[in-house]
């Protein structure tokens, strides 16, 4: 059950799940996270509140939305209750999607809420997706403290589990990665994408390496707000300099969005974002998403 809210990200309009053709919901959690800074918990209403800044909504090219871009807000699944397996449970039980047909935009909560969308919408018979993560960390260890639902743990789960297409999964922003996350990419052969391939091959290269995984079969966006540099993102629990820039990440999410079945924006840890630039980035990032979703689809 969702807890009701007047507060709804920019766009939204008085309409049930049935009626939207994007469905927004958030998943208000920390309990994934742990290894540095909390705050994610508060994630998602930051973001709706950064999205209402601009005085009109529009995408970053100028694309102005339009009543009725059929954009629904459920609201924040209460969460504060949850841990581990248990908040694994109660996000897979309520995920609202049952397809990739309808857009589902989740708003985090920290990274560990991933794993369960996409187990619940792939569990009612859909085909696991590619997935393109942007992220500074792989997220590949096998458990934190015991926990194998931690926010460090969630795409090998993914993996594990055969939740999402491994050929056509791309790892974008990858830096320091432990060594057992270094060990199970090699494992698995995942393609990985670095800062330093970035800077040497262009954004150009990182473009044509996401088109490949664009065929018409379901495609999945996890969009972790600390691929970006750390000085752009102090918001998040753990920033890591050296990132993609911001310019960069819209470059690639815009392209990308018309072409995506869903999508996560996660790690928005709001109490150290002092001047509010990660929460505005985040919202700037949702929107452009809706508007290539509902105006660039061809
Ligand atoms: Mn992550």
């Amino acid at each position: 059950m969702m807890e009701d809210s007047e507060l709804k990200i920019a766009g939204a309009e008085d309409l049930s799940f049935d009626e939207s053709r994007i469905a927004v919901w958030g998943l208000p959690t920390s309990a994934g996270g742990g290894t540095g800074r909390l705050g994610a918990e508060k994630g998602p209403d930051q973001i709706r509140i950064a999205s209402r800044i601009w005085n009109t909504l529009r995408t970053s090219s100028g694309y102005q939305f339009e009543n009725s871009g059929k954009i629904c807000d459920l609201g924040n699944l209460p969460l504060q209750d949850f841990s581990g397996s248990s908040l694994m449970d109660e996000i897979r039980r309520n995920c609202p999607s049952d397809s990739w047909d309808r857009f589902l935009l989740t708003l985090g909560g920290d990274h560990s809420v991933t794993y369960p969308v996409i187990k619940s919408i792939v569990s009612k018979n859909n085909a696991p997706p590619g997935l393109v993560y942007f992220d500074a960390h792989p997220d590949t260890v096998d458990q934190v403290n015991g926990n194998p639902y931690s926010h460090a743990a969630v795409l090998r789960r993914l993996i594990d589990e055969n939740l999402v297409d491994r050929e056509r999964t791309l790892l974008i922003g990858i830096r320091v990665p432990e060594a057992e996350e270094r060990d199970y990419i090699r494992e698995k052969k995942l393609k990985v994408i670095t800062p330093e391939d970035v800077l040497e091959r262009g954004i150009a290269y990182v473009w044509k390496e996401i088109e490949k995984l664009i065929n018409g079969d379901p495609l999945y966006m996890s969009l972790d707000l600390d691929v970006l540099n750390g000085c752009e993102v102090p918001g998040v629990e753990n920033p890591e300099p050296g990132g993609l820039s911001s310019r960069e990440l819209l470059y690639l999410v815009n392209r990308l969005a018309p072409h995506l079945s869903s999508c996560d924006i996660v790690e928005l840890s709001g109490e150290t974002d002092p001047a509010g630039i990660t929460a505005k980035t985040a919202a700037r990032l949702a929107i452009d998403i809706m508007g290539g979703v509902l105006y660039n689809r061809l």
